[in-house]
């Protein structure tokens, strides 16, 4: 297969700096090459240009921290994704989970989803739900929030970069869940989202999430992956922002990736959240890249 690596090295919408040299390190952790020894024909398309918080006023405007420069990244993001052709797996690495507004506005664009030809169906591996509006957030912090944009809520800015086409609630499906903030949870219940919490994982297994997942997702001409570092146990990855105990093990994070990658129907994937700043000798990004590629095709035997 075709794979474009993308950088959006922002982090801007996170709580803490560190985040936006997340891609660095994921290609530190020869992210490349892995993907070559699999077969694949990989291009690495360098970085989409995002300014550093030292040059920026940090002013909030509507309960949004630095909302300008997020949302020139994110349309650079869209625009870099969109122009790829279909035959073309986008692998896009953040940077902070803001990012994925772009990426996921660019891969329906790119699939004909936003010309209303085509539907994108998005599996969100995290933590968090990311559900938050400028409204409900408790911390102001854009990367709490970009589903609740995707779907067409929250900033009219924000929620303007899929240019008409928002992402249907029931095209997502949430899995890692563990943090939830309380409006954010009235949000979700009301949309209908399918979120797979940590305990929904304990009683049914990834077998089982994988198999309802892609069944629910069964309509759409395009599958995204917007993995999370902190879904993973901090244990696994310590090199995030954000880390909620009692994350998806190392093998459950490779098992989901693995049956995801046998349904042959996944056509893009986000690496977002690593910081390379709160790591272990760049544990998370090695961690992240042996996700990719376990999506991508990498078996034990
Ligand atoms: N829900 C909280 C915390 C959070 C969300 N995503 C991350 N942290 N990484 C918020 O700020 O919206
Ligand atoms: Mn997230
Ligand atoms: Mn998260």
């Amino acid at each position: 297969m075709k794979v474009s690596i993308l950088g959006i090295p922002m982090d801007l919408g996170a709580g803490r700096r560190g985040v936006d040299m997340g891609a660095s390190a994921l290609r530190n952790a020869q992210l490349s090459r892995t993907l070559r020894d699999l077969g694949h024909d990989v291009t690495d398309l360098g970085d989409v240009p995002v300014p550093i918080p030292e040059t920026l006023d940090k002013h909030a405007s509507g309960g949004l921290v630095f909302l300008e420069p997020i949302l020139d990244a994110c349309h650079a993001a869209a625009d870099r994704v969109a122009a790829l052709p279909r035959d073309v797996f986008p692998l896009t690495l953040g940077g902070d989970h803001s990012v994925s507004m772009g990426t996921v506005a660019g891969n329906a664009r790119r699939l004909g989803a936003g010309a209303g030809t085509g539907r994108l169906g998005v599996i969100w591996v995290d933590a968090h739900t990311d559900y938050n509006t400028p409204d409900s957030s408790p911390s102001g912090n854009i990367h709490g929030m970009p589903v609740a944009h995707l779907t067409g809520l929250g900033d009219p800015r924000l929620a303007g970069l899929g240019d008409g086409w928002t992402l249907r609630p029931e095209d997502i499906t949430m899995i890692g869940i563990r943090s939830v903030d309380t409006r954010e949870r009235d949000a979700l219940r009301e949309a209908g989202i399918r979120a797979y919490t940590m305990k929904d994982v304990d009683q049914l297994g990834i077998t089982r999430i994988v198999d309802r997942t892609l069944e629910q997702l069964d309509g759409v001409d395009g599958l995204h992956v917007s993995f999370d570092a902190d879904a993973l146990d901090p244990g696994v990855c310590p090199g995030v922002g954000t880390p909620v105990p009692g994350g998806l093990t190392y093998r459950e994070g490779h098992l989901l990736m693995e049956l995801l990658s046998d349904s042959h129907r996944v056509t893009s994937m986000d690496i977002v959240e690593v910081n390379p700043i709160l790591d272990t000798r760049n544990q998370t990004a090695e961690v992240m890249v042996g996700m990719a590629a376990s999506l991508l095709g990498q078996r034990i035997l």
